[in-house]
């Protein structure tokens, strides 16, 4: 592993600050560097003028080559198991930190007592799970690859076998508490920092356990907006919908807020400041799935409200990384380079080139790209490269007022989330078909041209029918919108955010990212139109906010507005900013005041600085 890494190293070590150790930089010295420099030294020896002079700054051999389509991906996702947190009384989930036995110190969960009643957790008033972040040490991306070390959240399935990175199914109204465990070793070499800060990204969740990168802890240390460290942090995610004190929860209103608000596709990864693309790059990420009435996970559903999508073992979240291999086949990444390193291996749920075995049937899939920094444009195509239709549902986590029908392609900046619908029974049994990624990128500044055939990523065999008839379906109309009304945009107040290259860095505003300080303060309750701008000809950015999901109401591109495309026509929570390119959108700003940020979700260019934190207040 070590050496590999040092071999990379050699590559970009013009790109060390002076008096740096190039051999061994530690995390600490990394992270003061960023904070007493704004880093303006380290990336001042790299005069880039060009694009192409930029691409070849960096160069790395390629990945070895796979042998595609060797290892299968299972045919269910299941739901990761519960574990009981009140078995021992000191450990009781409580509104406070519990310092005294070991949580990090974070701030006190707000609404704790509107949710619970008491300062302690009661039986039965939430849904409580454990993960654990841990060092696993036989992961096995490929076949053709030596088992390695990767980091992953470790929760368990229902016999209580360790289940790496699980899936969580949630549901609007239950509340969920996640106590997750640090237990990564302190004294880690390679890329990666052991010191985390959970992010369940975007849920409605109160600052607290928004995962907020300036809250990273460990049992030795902890961030600047901590109290202190701890062996755990418990996360609070109450699951009501966005809108809370304008639709209070009561007897027409069970879970409280406005349901048009729903998400559905979400995920947690690590959030912690500086190291958020190499955390999560070693593995520190997953689903984090959430039903209601509407969308509620049965396809069975005898609520006639119900929309009945595909459902249970048809319903599979699938998620993307882009990965870089030595010529050993072990990973590696540069977190000191401005330029990250350039995945040219994409792992599917972990893996290079897995086969997925469908029933003929429909498939509700939910596409993820969790970074660290490619763009892809996928296709669904059969063995002549011939491209299939689908329908597109949900964009970002959330369904589209209306189903987009006869697609063909699923655009995704790193963290945008599009659920698809495949119609598997429109093929004879045996057929074989592929998920391909269209899109070229050769490096970690964003994505070039949209070639054919592709990369493929992923294979589906039709290996069977149904052990049942397919009841699920796609209604004509998801879930409805709350769009805003012309009064509230005219009366919305614009604020400006630019996104900028600075000293080899990223800025927004011109200014590199500062977790103590505010840049902009909200009153709770308050409505903003947010123009977010890309002045580059040479960067993409997929700008994240975190907390509260907006609506698109203008792009333009050099100046000149440009249509919107259908599926960002929804709510997002996304908003991929290419070069040259501005969006206006509209944020209301609710229910849970506090700290919170927004970052290119280019976890490169977020981890060198692309951040910016804003809060409301009351
Ligand atoms: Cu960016």
């Amino acid at each position: 592993m070590k050496h590999s890494e040092d071999d990379f190293k050699q590559d970009t070590i013009h790109d060390m600050p002076e008096g740096s150790t190039p051999d061994a930089p530690s995390n600490e010295s990394r992270r003061s560097f960023f904070k007493t420099t704004g880093a303006t030294i380290l990336a001042a020896p790299l005069v880039l003028t060009s694009r192409k002079s930029e691409a070849q700054a960096i160069i790395l051999p390629p990945s070895p080559p796979t042998t595609p389509w060797l290892e299968e991906l299972p045919e269910t996702v299941e739901p990761v198991a519960q574990t009981d947190l009140l078995t021992d009384s000191y450990l009781i989930p409580q509104g406070e930190a519990n310092t005294l036995y070991d949580e990090c110190g974070r701030d006190k969960h707000q609404r704790w007592a509107d949710f619970f009643g008491n300062p302690q957790l009661q039986y039965d008033q939430a849904d409580t799970y454990e993960l654990r972040a841990e060092e696993v040490m036989d992961h096995v991306f490929h076949p053709d690859y030596p088992p390695q070390l990767v980091w992953n959240y470790i929760g368990k399935f229902e016999n209580g076998d360790p289940y790496p990175n699980p899936t969580f199914h949630a549901r609007y109204g239950r509340p969920v508490i996640v106590r997750l465990y640090n237990e990564l070793p302190d004294n880690h070499v390679g890329f990666g920092t052991p010191e985390i800060s959970m992010h369940l990204h975007n849920l409605h969740t109160p600052s607290e356990s928004d995962g907020f990168p300036g809250d990273y802890f460990s049992q030795t240390k902890s961030g600047p907006t901590l109290s202190g460290p701890g062996k755990y942090k418990d996360q609070f995610y109450p699951n009501v919908y966005a809108g809370l004190d304008d639709f209070p929860k009561g007897p027409n209103n069970p879970v409280g807020g406005d349901k048009r608000e729903a998400l559905g596709t979400l995920w947690y990864h690590d959030h912690c400041l500086d190291f958020t693309a190499s955390n999560a790059s070693r593995g520190l990420a997953g689903f984090y799935l959430i039903y209601d009435a509407l969308d509620s996970g049965d396809e069975h559903d005898p609520n006639p409200a119900a929309l009945r999508l595909p459902s249970g073992p048809y319903d599979y979240p699938l998620a993307f990384q882009d990965k870089r291999f030595d010529a050993n086949g072990i990973q590696i990444f540069d977190q000191l380079s401005p330029e990250g390193t350039f995945g040219d291996k994409i792992t599917v749920n972990g893996k290079i080139e897995p086969v997925l075995k469908v029933a003929r049937r429909k498939y509700r899939f939910r596409l993820l790209n969790a970074g660290p920094s490619r763009f892809y444009q996928f296709h669904l195509v059969n063995e002549a490269n011939q491209v299939q239709s689908f329908i597109y549902i949900s964009n970002d986590g959330n369904l589209l007022p209306k189903p987009l029908l006869n697609q063909f392609k699923v655009h995704l900046g790193v963290a945008e989330r599009g659920d698809i619908v495949v119609d598997f029974s429109k093929y004879a049994l045996g057929t074989e078909l592929y998920l391909a990624n269209r899109l070229i990128q050769t490096d970690t500044r964003g994505p070039g041209n949209v070639r054919a055939p592709g990369m493929r990523v992923l294979k589906f065999i039709i290996d069977r029918e149904p052990s049942e008839p397919d009841v699920s379906r796609v209604p004509s109309t998801l879930r409805p919108i709350r769009r805003p009304t012309l009064a509230e945009i005219a009366a919305a107040p614009v604020r400006t955010w630019i996104f900028s290259r600075k000293n080899s860095m990223w800025s927004i505003n011109d200014k590199f990212v500062d977790v103590n300080s505010p840049a902009a303060r909200i009153a709770a309750g308050g409505m903003e139109i947010w123009e977010l701008q890309n002045p580059s000809g040479g960067w993409s950015h997929p700008v994240h906010i975190h907390f509260e999901e907006g609506h698109i109401l203008k792009r333009f591109k050099n100046g000149v507005e440009v249509p919107v495309p259908a599926h960002e026509k929804g709510r997002k929570d996304v908003y991929v900013l290419g070069p040259s390119e501005s969006i206006r959108l509209f944020m209301r700003f609710r229910d849970f005041p506090g700290k919170y940020v927004m970052h290119c979700h280019n976890m490169i260019h977020e981890d060198h600085a692309m951040m910016v934190r804003w809060d409301i207040v009351v």
